[in-house]
């Protein structure tokens, strides 16, 4: 139970940093701009100390060859790099891994399928990116965050568990979101609306450690209160593209953290994807985590 709420802080806390981060690149920007500031209208320019205006057409200059870059505003996926072609033409090719910034410690670390384990996330997909069209490339994901390890294998007992815990923890997500989410739009209005329903509703079920059987027993009490919760981490989740699919890259901010410290999570998602195709379809998803399927809904989602 601990390492559900840990990791619950760890989300929450993600959703919380994003906005900041993206502030802090304002902040960059704004901060950058008096550079290419003229001098003042009016002004000799034969004032201006030369060595000053030396600096000035070098920083010109820089700006010109920035703004002439065209892989500045070309975006490649990960494991990928811009470079131009002859015609100045931006193109994505795939980066050398030693070209990864070196990692700062074994939490960089991450796991791949194959059960190796990758200095950090950006030298997995260098890796990967070198492989592609191959066969081993194709198989190749990113397992887990940290470096490979043993994994006890899952029980079918405590593959039952699995699902109880999990939807347990998604509700709590949704309610801790909604108690922060002052103006951090965490959510959106509808979402707000949706959980607010549950956050309000005396029966619920409130965070803690609790017994197995009472999880079960909430669930089967409660169980409207879970519909939307499981909805949501779909959503969540179904991004790249949004199509009701989740492929393993879509699944693998769920996953990839999760497994070193639940040793079921392979194992559910496998037998997740029911009817095998390596997708997750939302029908597939729902069933996974008990929602009957005349409450799966698509309009939960958006
Ligand atoms: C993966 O690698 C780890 C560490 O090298 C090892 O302990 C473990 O047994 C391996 N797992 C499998 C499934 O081979
Ligand atoms: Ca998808
Ligand atoms: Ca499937």
């Amino acid at each position: 139970m601990k390492v559900w709420i840990f990791f619950l802080l760890c989300l929450a806390g993600n959703a919380m940093a994003a906005p900041t981060e993206e502030a802090v690149v304002e902040e960059l920007l704004i901060a950058e701009e008096p550079i290419a500031e003229e001098p003042e209208v009016g002004a000799n320019p034969v004032q201006v100390e030369i060595e000053e205006f030396d600096e000035a057409i070098d920083i010109f200059e820089e700006e010109q060859a920035f703004a002439d870059n065209p892989c500045l505003d070309h975006h490649c996926k990960k494991g990928k790099v811009c470079e131009v072609d002859e015609d100045n033409t931006p193109m994505c090719v795939c980066q050398d891994p030693s070209s990864c910034p070196a990692s700062e410690g074994e939490f960089e670390h991450v796991c791949g399928t194959n059960n190796v384990t990758y200095e950090s996330s950006c030298h997995f997909s260098a890796t990967k990116c070198a492989l592609e069209g191959t066969k081993k490339g194709h198989k190749l994901h990113l397992d887990y965050t940290g470096p490979c390890k043993y994994i006890d294998a899952c029980l079918d007992p405590e593959l039952s568990e699995f699902p109880l815990r999990m939807r347990d923890w998604l509700k709590n997500v949704l309610v801790t979101l909604y108690e922060r989410d002052v103006d951090n739009n965490l959510l959106t209005e509808k979402q707000k609306l949706r959980v607010k329903k549950i956050f309000e509703n005396e029966k619920r079920l409130t965070a803690g450690e609790h017994s197995l059987d009472l999880l079960a027993h909430d669930f089967e009490k409660n169980y409207n209160m879970y519909i939307f919760p499981v909805h949501w981490q779909f959503g969540q989740l179904d991004q790249h593209p949004v199509d009701g699919y989740l492929t393993h890259s879509e699944l693998s901010p769920l996953r990839a953290p999760l497994i070193p410290m639940e040793h079921c999570t392979t194992r559910f998602f496998e037998e997740c994807d029911a009817d095998n195709d390596k997708y997750i379809a939302l029908e597939e998803w729902s069933n996974c985590f008990g929602i009957k399927e005349q409450d799966v809904d698509k309009d939960l989602i958006v």
